[in-house]
């Protein structure tokens, strides 16, 4: 679906996509539930043949999406999954990708495990090191899919500076912008191609919509999503698109509780005996701080360095304790919901990255990592405090 983007990033998030339904002049779009239209004669009809290849509420989420990472065009996805292995439908036997070595564990199986079997080969290297990624250049290197900041070792990757080389070698960079949303990141505007989300995440915000969005500029490549998300159909129901819509009307006032709550956060950690390390691009001994500060900005050139933090704590059976013993942060998959969560990344959101591998990345057994909701901040350090209190 095409946007339009000239007005602010507050007003599209309300805005963009929507406008009063024809029949009843309700001011939020309905949800068209329904498989099918109903065509006058073969081929004449209202712009819908059937569900899977368009939908009225998806197209409005999909030009609201697109309008908020500056974007001319947004294809929504029933996951972050379906729109990540929808989007490598660009690619052919033969191709070969670089990826950024520490992606969500679902992101790596689906590569690793799945589209080997198709003949695309895979470099997973540290993208935030650019003579890596120059290292591992093929004659056949086709795209780049990058994760800034990646999950959960929140390292970063420098946008502008990876699409010149990029650029320089025909390749496409993709970016999952899953950590930041479009509120503190923009990656089209900072040269990448294409943008990739979890909508699950901050853009749906309220943990009740599994979804995924792929957003582009080029008419062309676009066309061929088009393409593909009606070919291979992993598309998402109009009542989840209605929801993700309705979530993103308060991305812009959500996003600031999540990054002050996370800075509070981080800095009480940093300073806390119990806690052997703390990663939180926010805090300045991050070593990509500066980067953070120059590439994560808020639509009005503010830095923002989001609600995801990683900390270590010397044990896994320390981990255990701090992860048991939490009562307002709720050990569970998943992130980005106005909720707080904390979960232990070696066993579940990464336990398909093999040991050794994890191990390479710092991914250790004593790393918990959190996703610091919008409540109180004071109330989340209490609850952490008397889960150290058990240490
Ligand atoms: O779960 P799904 O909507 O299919 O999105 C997959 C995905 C893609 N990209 C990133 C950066 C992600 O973090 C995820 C999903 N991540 C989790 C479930 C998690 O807890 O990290």
């Amino acid at each position: 679906m095409t946007s339009e983007h000239n007005l602010d990033f507050a007003t599209n998030a309300v805005h963009a996509g929507q406008k009063p339904d024809s029949e009843a002049g309700a001011i939020m779009t309905p949800i068209y539930q329904t498989a099918t239209y109903v065509q006058e004669s073969p081929g004449v009809h209202k712009g819908f043949e059937y569900g899977r290849t368009a939908n009225p509420t998806r197209q409005a989420l999909e030009a609201n999406l697109a309008a908020l990472e500056g974007g001319k065009h947004g294809f929504a996805f029933s996951s972050g999954m379906a729109a990540i292995s929808t989007l490598m439908g660009l690619l052919k036997q033969g191709d070969h990708v670089i990826v950024t070595n520490n992606v969500y564990g679902g992101t790596y199986r689906y590569f690793q495990q799945v589209m080997t079997e198709f003949g695309l080969t895979f470099s997973f290297v540290d993208t935030s090191e650019l003579s890596a990624v120059q290292s591992a250049l093929q004659p056949n290197t086709r795209m780049c899919f990058v994760e800034t900041p990646t999950n959960p070792m929140l390292r970063l990757t420098d946008l502008r500076a990876l699409s010149n080389l990029c650029k320089s070698h025909d390749l496409l960079l993709a970016v999952d912008n899953t950590f930041m949303s479009p509120f503190y990141q923009r990656p089209l505007a900072l040269g990448a191609d294409i943008v990739v989300h979890s909508t699950t995440k901050y853009i749906n915000g309220h943990s009740d919509v599994i979804g995924g969005v792929v957003v582009l500029n080029d008419d062309h490549r676009a066309e061929r999503i088009a393409f593909l998300q009606n070919s291979v159909g992993a598309v998402p129901g109009p009542h989840d698109c209605w929801l993700i819509l309705r979530a993103t009307k308060t991305l812009h006032l959500r996003m600031p509780r999540h990054n002050e709550n996370a800075v509070c956060i981080a800095t009480h950690l940093q300073k806390h005996a119990e806690i052997e390390k703390v990663i939180y691009p926010g805090l300045p001994e991050h070593p990509h701080h500066e980067l953070a500060t120059r590439q994560q900005l808020d639509p009005y050139g503010k830095p923002g360095y989001g609600g995801m933090i990683s900390f270590q704590v010397g044990s896994w059976q320390r981990a255990k304790t701090v992860l048991e013993n939490v009562r307002l942060f709720a050990l569970a998959e998943s992130l980005g919901g106005v909720e707080s969560l904390i979960s232990h990344p070696a066993s579940m959101t990464h336990a398909s990255v093999p040991e050794a591998d994890r191990r390479k990345l710092g991914l250790s057994e004593d790393l918990v990592r959190i996703s610091v909701g919008v409540e109180h901040a004071q109330d989340l350090i209490d609850d952490l405090e008397q889960a150290f209190a058990c240490l």
